[in-house]
């Protein structure tokens, strides 16, 4: 008799920003199984649903698995031969003729999950040379890496909470419990929420939804969808006014505090009530318990990015954090200190050179570069007005601009314009339709895995690896070598070049300019490793923790940690002020002049009436962005795109639970479902984001069966943040009414 033997695999998730350790078992070549794996060092076995999907995703039959190529206005598919030599042929002579600003990269979030597109991209943006860079960070998070940067000297410098040892925390436009965190890692946050409260611990949370999160909080604060700067500006009053301001171990590098009183004047909380919808006596009471409580910490997440006052607001989390003594304190909002590739571990500890923007600005509307990019919601007038540096030809990465950006139907028409576009991507989708060339991503199952940006943003120190859990069929390429060939086209080394020897040039390269006169032997320790496993392996070697290549062969390195499939855990969050400092002055910028000076809005603002119906987005537990909604697993269910809004509301607009309605704003109009509840804030309506699948022309089979309304269809592509870029996704004016 034959018996199947069941093997066992572990892989870290590469869905969301949780990052946990996945338990797969395997027979047959097939999967299973898929578990959290409770041997995981960092999330212990915690695992949501869309981890299990994992399994859909590697078997679903419309993810794509040959390149594609558009002949006539159809896609074919064709040999990875055919599609490199396809883009040989029509994306130079575009570059020569045109010049580099002619092209694009639009970089999309499963970007961060993917290590071979983390460490090869920038290789390809380099080879590319264009100002024309744009990312799903200008829908996300720029205004927190904006604020981060000007406060303390690199982009990825972020504090987050030490939630195993806080006991007051603050939340702000974030909802955990479903999004499992975000610019914070922190896999079963349900579980760490509840420890907390057990020990005595509250959390407080400032939402227009009495959210999942709010729902198991000690207090929910409902507030005016981008009234955050007014709260956040009437708590630091507070501080100051009542003399509650501590600073603590950090008073001898703090610039800027007296500023920071006199910036705030002219905001105290009996000022600003009306404006956030939160009372005097709230906001007071609020700000002396932050005071009084030892371990607190403030935290804010998309809610607070998505406004018009992103980086403002996000500024004024870590303002609070630092004026009330919690920043970098055990128990409050602290660094992490990553294993590898974080900016701040190297260097020189404590000042160096901080972050600059408006090094260019786009063409058409004057936007300021940040952080290199510049904001998506202007990559649609790049592509259609004419001129110089026009954009003529797009590379997409693993983004789904079309459904996750304002107003995508404009983007669609745009990129049907474009004289060539390339995109790397797993799907046939809204976005990738509009392509000449698509170049499919392995299967995450058929990928090996290592977070680079993740380990930066951890409620305690870690490092795992994650080997491939499947082979790469024939002939399949991993992204890292699509990403690299492309790179060689661009380089003028046409579609055939050695992309090995080009790996092993780009490396030596690196490992000089970084490691000086030790390079050669730098290079010999690693040279049996070849493409993402090299540059992890230096990079683990080279950092905080690690071997110094012999050195210190206590320390970690690739090898080790391959050895340890559940991870190596690397101890709770430490104090790393200042060396962790990368500021001229090596201070904490407390009152950066920029974001002194964007004041003057919200002081203007702060008269203004409210609309009387604004729209704001929702997370779902089965639902992750724009691209998992074609898994059997995760669609299945009660229809979950419905428009959420109060009693109160539906009454006075006519709405009935479970009827069509429209909602408009300016000439755009959507169609939803309505769902009545308690929830909401009256005045705001919250629809989901990521769904509208009924574009024809992808191959979304499932999807397609139950496309939802398109919330971005909606959403005006001109509302930014003018500081960090960043779309406005959030309180946007409205109109609902039934359809009869
Ligand atoms: N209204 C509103 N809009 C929002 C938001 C909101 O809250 N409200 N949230 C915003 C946020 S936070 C984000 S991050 C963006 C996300 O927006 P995008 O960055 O556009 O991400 P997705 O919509 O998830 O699309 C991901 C794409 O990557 C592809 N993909 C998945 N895995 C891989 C892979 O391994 N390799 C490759 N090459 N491709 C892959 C998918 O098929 C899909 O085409 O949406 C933003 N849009
Ligand atoms: N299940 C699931 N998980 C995900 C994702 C997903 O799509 N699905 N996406 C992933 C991505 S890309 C990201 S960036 C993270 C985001 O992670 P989170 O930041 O936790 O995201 P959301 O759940 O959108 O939470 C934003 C909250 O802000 C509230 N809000 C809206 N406007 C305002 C406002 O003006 N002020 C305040 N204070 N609150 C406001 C909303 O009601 C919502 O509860 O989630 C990640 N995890
Ligand atoms: S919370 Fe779910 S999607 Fe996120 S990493 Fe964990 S298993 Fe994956
Ligand atoms: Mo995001």
């Amino acid at each position: 008799m034959m018996t199947t033997t069941e093997t066992v695999a572990h892989r870290v998730c590469p869905v969301c920003e949780a990052c946990c350790g996945l338990e797969l078992r395997i027979a047959d070549g097939k999967v299973t199984s898929i578990r959290g794996h409770d041997g995981d060092v960092f999330s212990r076995g915690y695992i949501c649903p869309k981890g299990v999907a994992l399994k859909d995703l590697h078997e679903d039959p419309d993810r794509l698995r040959t390149p594609l190529v558009k002949r006539d206005g159809r896609f074919v598919a064709v040999s990875w031969q055919e599609a490199f030599a396809e883009i040989d042929r029509r994306l130079p002579p575009i570059l020569e003729k045109h010049g580099r600003n002619s092209t694009a990269l639009v970089i999309g979030n499963p970007t961060v999950h993917q290590v071979g597109l983390m460490l090869y991209f920038p290789r390809l943006a380099k080879a590319l040379g264009s100002r024309n860079i744009y990312s799903a960070s200008t829908l996300d998070q720029m205004p927190k890496q904006l604020s981060s940067g000007l406060m303390f000297g690199h982009w990825l410098s972020i504090p987050v909470p030490d939630i195993e040892r806080c006991d007051f925390l603050l939340i702000l436009g974030a909802n955990p419990v479903v999004s499992n965190g975000s610019l914070w890692t922190v896999p079963d946050f349900r579980g760490k929420a509840k420890a907390l409260r057990e020990r005595g611990g509250r959390i407080v949370v400032v939402d227009p939804r009495r959210t999942e999160t709010a729902a198991m909080a000690d207090q929910h604060l409902f507030i005016r969808p981008g009234g955050d700067v007014f709260l956040l500006l009437g708590l630091v009053h507070t501080l100051f006014d009542e003399k509650l301001v501590r600073l603590g171990r950090l008073a001898a590098h703090v610039a800027g505090l007296d500023d920071v009183a006199v910036a705030v004047a002219g905001f105290a909380p009996e000022r600003v009530a009306a404006r956030c919808g939160i009372d005097a006596a709230a906001i007071r009471d609020l700000a002396r318990r932050l005071a009084a409580t030892e371990r607190a910490a403030v935290y804010g997440r998309l809610g607070t990015c998505t406004q018009s006052y992103g980086t403002l607001v996000s500024w004024l989390i870590d303002v609070l954090n630092v004026l009330t003594g919690h920043l970098d304190e055990p128990g409050g909002a602290m660094f992490p200190k990553a294993p590898a590739f974080a900016a701040n571990t190297t260097g020189k500890p404590g000042s160096g050179r901080g972050i600059a923007t408006g090094r260019w600005a786009s063409r058409v509307a004057g936007a300021p570069e940040v952080f290199g990019e510049l904001p998506i919601t202007c990559l649609a007038e790049e592509i259609e007005t004419g001129g110089d540096d026009q954009v003529r030809a797009l590379i997409s990465v693993a983004g789904n601009p079309v459904l996750s950006a304002p107003n995508g139907a404009r983007l669609a028409a745009a990129l049907d314009r474009l004289e060539l576009m390339v995109s790397f991507d797993i799907y046939l989708n809204e976005t990738t339709q509009h392509a000449d060339v698509i170049l499919p991503g392995a299967s995450p199952l058929e990928e090996m895995h290592y977070d680079i940006a993740f380990p930066q943003l951890s409620y305690r120190n870690q490092a795992r690896f994650s080997a491939p859990v499947f082979a790469r069929p024939d002939g399949q390429l991993a992204e890292w070598q699509s990403v690299l060939r492309l790179t060689a086209i661009l380089q003028g080394k046409g579609a055939d070049a050695d992309i090995g020897q080009l790996d092993d040039e780009l490396v030596a390269d690196d490992v000089r300019r970084m490691a000086g006169p030790q390079a050669e032997m730098v290079l010999r320790a690693v040279a049996h490793l070849k493409g993402p496993e090299r540059q992890i392996d230096l990079a683990l070697r080279g950092g905080p923790y690690g071997d110094l290549f012999g050195l210190k062969p206590e320390g970690i390195n690739l090898a080790k940690l391959k050895a340890a499939p559940g991870g190596i855990d690397l101890g709770p969050l430490a104090p790393r002020l200042p060396e962790l400092l990368r500021t001229p002055s090596g201070k904490i910028e407390l009152a950066p002049g920029m974001l002194l000076l964007d004041l003057q809005r919200p002081a203007a603002d702060l008269a203004r009436p409210v609309p009387e119906l604004v729209i704001i987005g929702r997370r779902q537990v089965r639902s992750n962005n724009s691209w998992m909604h074609n898994l059997p697993i995760l669609a299945k269910g009660p229809y979950r795109c419905t428009a959420l809004v109060h009693p109160q509301d539906a009454r006075r607009l006519g709405l009935r639970a479970g009827q069509p309605a429209r909602i408009t704003s300016a000439n755009r109009a959507i169609e939803v479902q309505v769902e009545v509840s308690e929830e909401m804030m009256p005045g705001v309506v919250s629809l989901p984001h990521g769904w509208g699948h009924d574009r024809p022309g992808a191959r979304l089979t499932l999807a397609a069966q139950r496309p939802g309304a398109n919330l971005n269809a909606l959403l005006d592509d001109s509302q930014r943040d003018p500081l960090s870029g960043n779309a406005v996704l959030s309180g946007v004016p409205v109109q609902m009414m039934p359809i009869t």
